[in-house]
Parts: C-alpha cells; sequence; structure tokens
C-alpha cells in the first residue's frame, strides 16, 4: 500500500515541477500530470489488495468512467483537492479518499499534504487529525461564527450572480468573516477541527467531500443540502456545520441552484 509518506513526497516534488496544466469543463477547471498520476497510483495500490472493489476517481471520470455509487463497496478519490491552489503554489493541497458501503460512508481519509496533516474518521469511532480527538466548535451564534465557501470552476453568469448573492447574504448576517481555502476537504476538516462553524457549496463533486464529510459527521457535525434536507453526496450540493440551527440559518441565505449531478452522464 501507498504510505502517506510516500504521498506527500510525490505532491511536494510535484509542486515544484509540475507546470504542465491542462483544463477540463472550461479554462478555470485545471488538471495536472499529478492529478492524473497521485490517481493512478492509489488505485492500483488498492487494487493489488482488493480486486472486487470498485471506484470513482476524479481523473477516471474525467476520462470517460462512469460515476455510479452503488452498494458495492467502493473508493472514493481525489487525487489532489485544490488543484489550482497546487498549480499556483498556494498551500492548501490533499489527497482525498473515501470508502462507501451500502452507499454509506465507512472511512474517510483526507491528508493536507503541506500542513502535513492526516485527517481520519471511521464510521462511529470518532475523527482525528494526526492521531488528536477532533471535535466541532461548540458556537450557537452565527453572528460569531466563520463560514467557510468556495468561487468554484464555473464562471457561467446566473451560477456567478446565485454564488455571489448568498456570499452578500451571509457577510451581512452579519458574521464574523467569511473564508476560501481553495479546496472542499480541508474547508470540511476546518468544520470538523472547530476553527469554522460552517461550510457550504454548490458546485462540489462528490469526491472532493465523500472522505471529509464522515470526518465532519464524526467530529459532531451535520450535514445537509442547501434547500434544507439530508445531503445528497452526487447532488453537488452541501452544507456542512457545527450544529444544526447554524447550518439552517445558512440555508436561509443562500440562492440555490442544482448543477447537472455527478451520476448523470454528460450530455454528447
Ligand atoms: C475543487 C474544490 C474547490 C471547489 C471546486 C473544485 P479540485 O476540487 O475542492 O474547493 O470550489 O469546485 O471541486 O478540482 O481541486 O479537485
Amino acid at each position: 500500500m501507498l504510505s502517506p509518506s510516500h504521498d506527500k513526497r510525490v505532491v511536494r516534488e510535484a509542486l515544484r515541477d509540475d507546470r504542465m496544466v491542462m483544463t477540463k469543463t472550461s479554462s478555470v477547471d485545471l488538471v495536472t500530470q499529478t492529478d492524473q498520476k497521485v490517481e493512478k497510483l492509489i488505485i492500483q495500490s488498492v487494487k493489488e489488495k482488493f480486486p472486487t472493489h470498485r471506484f470513482i476517481g476524479e481523473e477516471s471520470v474525467a476520462a470517460g468512467e462512469a460515476c455510479d455509487l452503488t452498494d458495492s463497496p467502493t473508493w472514493i478519490i481525489d487525487p489532489i483537492d485544490g488543484t489550482t491552489n497546487f498549480v499556483h503554489g498556494f498551500p492548501f493541497v490533499a489527497v482525498s479518499i473515501g470508502f462507501s458501503v451500502n452507499k454509506q460512508m465507512e472511512f474517510g481519509v483526507v491528508y493536507s499534504c503541506l500542513e502535513d496533516k492526516m485527517f481520519t474518521a471511521r464510521r462511529g469511532k470518532g475523527a482525528f487529525c494526526n492521531g488528536n480527538l477532533l471535535q466541532v466548535s461548540e458556537q450557537e451564534d452565527i453572528r460569531q461564527s466563520i463560514i467557510a465557501t468556495e468561487f468554484g470552476s464555473s464562471r457561467d453568469p446566473e451560477a456567478v450572480n446565485n454564488i455571489f448573492s448568498s456570499l452578500r447574504s451571509i457577510l451581512c448576517i452579519p458574521v464574523h468573516g467569511v473564508r476560501s481555502a481553495g479546496s472542499a476537504a480541508i474547508n470540511m476538516c476546518l468544520v470538523a477541527s472547530g476553527c469554522v462553524e460552517a461550510y457550504y457549496e454548490i458546485g462540489i463533486h462528490v469526491w472532493d467531500v465523500a472522505a471529509s464529510s464522515l470526518i465532519v459527521s464524526e467530529a459532531g457535525g451535520v450535514l445537509m443540502d442547501v434547500e434544507g434536507g439530508a445531503v445528497d453526496l452526487m447532488s453537488r450540493r452541501i452544507v456542512a456545520a457545527n450544529r444544526r440551527t447554524i447550518a439552517e440559518r445558512i440555508i436561509k441565505e443562500i440562492s440555490s441552484f442544482s448543477p447537472p449531478r455527478d451520476d448523470t452522464p454528460p450530455q454528447q
């Protein structure tokens, strides 16, 4: 199996050397050779031990593989979450690996490569960072909270308007601050760590949040859809918060929209 130090070396060395930037769905949806290399390394090493398991990997889906979450044991992989950060040397880049059985997350690992922080969670067994137990913030007042969100990789004017409308409403609650780490997985781990009270985004993918969704819930947090109700990891929408009342307050301010689901094949 790959070791975290091996992953760290691959990503850190590439941070200096990999300047081969390609684009996927738009000119701001970036991918590098390192994304592809790390995903191949992870899938190969898991397959050696578990040949019957299934995979949903960001770069495999980009290359045309199906994005179906079934009841079978499935590894959900984002080889580099924060690819734009990686390309620019902005220091928040993570490898995210979640494992699901019967469509339920069983464990999740997010390795924040430059911070050297290993976030882990197993269902029912708590969430940890470098072995230390994680607990979400106890803050009850949204006006004394920091909220994380992202601007995503769509520049569709309607989506951008919705993003800014939500941001404006949330800032004006008012909250103490709004932050963007540039990696959904790291934003979620910040919620689990108690540094920020909530994170929301429309436009993420299942591989961005599969592992960290378990890390948040095992740290005592809640996950919801941006219109309320249960989160659906294929819907590309998520609110993660330290408590339900904070999540519900944010939901009131979000101008929601529905990007194409991850499990809908792209139109030809
Ligand atoms: C990215 C996220 C980022 C989000 C983008 C994208 P990538 O993942 O982590 O926070 O705003 O929509 O999904 O492409 O770096 O793996």
